[in-house]
């Protein structure tokens, strides 16, 4: 309760710059210090599970690459703790900042105090944490979840006007215990309140992957017999879905809607083609706000608390005239 309402506050608040509280407050940190000003930064990665995932971590390497930041990266399989021991090792080695996205909201504070008392300042990227303590990290670069959420369940309240009766949606949740996954859903529900037809007859995890998707939906599918629209938290499970969706014999955009969030290229064009109706975008171009963040905190800079990614909405006619263009 306490990080969301946290959230909503800084969210409210994010545009004035706000001193980050704690942490180190001489300046300095525990890197490697010395004469030599290049930033040495340690990022542990989720892991590689999504499209959207890809891009973010293209988009930091080439932005560590540009910024003259000698990058340390890990890549987690999707596991906490291969995180943790990533962080731990980038605290042995001593780097001038951490960066990283956390699987799941909880389980972070101990190791986030270790990175604190060796004086080694750290950046949320993507993804939160539910800490209370919040000067254990510097800042948070990343989306509003709840929002994207809220976006995709006004489109549907919006679609579904003029459809007399029950709307029957089935949910492919992200990641179990992620803030993208909590958030979405939080947001989705909160929109959908407004049209009573509108319910959720089913909801599971898919783990943020197309196969995982394309399972559930096949589960789904099998135990629900007349389903409407599927809400996926990310458009691998939407893709993975389709595939469902089709191999049942139905046409997927027509006889059930798709809404994903992300609008990764392979999205995209699912959405260009119909088989999606609607893609709320999630940015995963965050690696050169990282890096310009990493800089001011290395120096001691202040660095507002909450730092919100732009990202906007496609429909089927939107996604055909930008298609063409998208970086990822
Ligand atoms: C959202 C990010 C999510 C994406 C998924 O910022 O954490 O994780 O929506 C990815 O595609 O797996």
């Amino acid at each position: 309760m306490f990080r969301k309402s946290f959230v909503a506050v800084i969210a409210a608040t994010t545009l004035a710059l706000t001193a980050c509280g704690g942490g180190s407050d001489t300046g300095t940190s525990g890197g490697s210090g010395g004469g030599d000003d290049t930033i040495t930064m340690g990022f542990a990665q989720v892991g590689a599970e999504s499209g959207w995932r890809t891009a973010n971590t293209k988009s930091i390497q080439e932005a560590a690459e540009a910024a003259g930041v000698d990058l340390k990266f890990s890549d987690a399989q999707q596991k906490q703790e291969n995180q943790i021991k990533a962080i731990r090792s980038y605290i042995q080695q001593q780097v001038d900042v951490i960066a990283f996205s956390p699987v799941v909201e909880s389980g972070w504070d101990t190791v986030l105090k270790e990175a604190k008392d060796a004086n080694i300042p750290v950046i949320l990227t993507d993804r939160a944490v539910d800490s209370a303590d919040t000067s254990l990290y510097k800042t948070f670069l990343g989306s509003d979840f709840i929002e994207e959420g809220k976006k995709a369940g006004e489109w549907l309240v919006e679609d579904s006007a003029s459809t007399e009766g029950p709307v029957n949606i089935v949910e492919l949740q992200g990641t179990t215990g992620a803030a993208p996954a909590i958030d979405r859903k939080e947001g989705f529900e909160a929109a959908i309140a407004a049209d009573p037809d509108l319910t959720i007859v089913e909801s599971q995890t898919g783990d943020f992957t197309r196969s995982g998707g394309k399972q559930v939906m096949e589960a789904f599918l099998k135990n629900t017999p007349d389903i409407d629209v599927v809400y996926a938290h990310n458009d691998d499970m939407g893709l993975g879905a389709i595939e469902a969706i089709e191999a049942a014999g139905k046409v997927p955009g027509k006889d059930i809607k798709i809404i994903t969030v992300d609008a990764v290229k392979d999205g995209m064009t699912a959405l260009a083609d119909g088989k999606i109706n609607f893609i709320v975008e999630c940015n995963p171009l965050l690696g050169e706000q990282l890096m310009d963040l990493a800089a001011k905190v290395v120096a001691g800079e202040e660095v507002p608390a909450r730092v919100v990614t732009e990202e906007t909405t496609f429909t089927p006619e939107q996604a055909k005239e930008v298609l063409a263009s998208r970086e990822y």
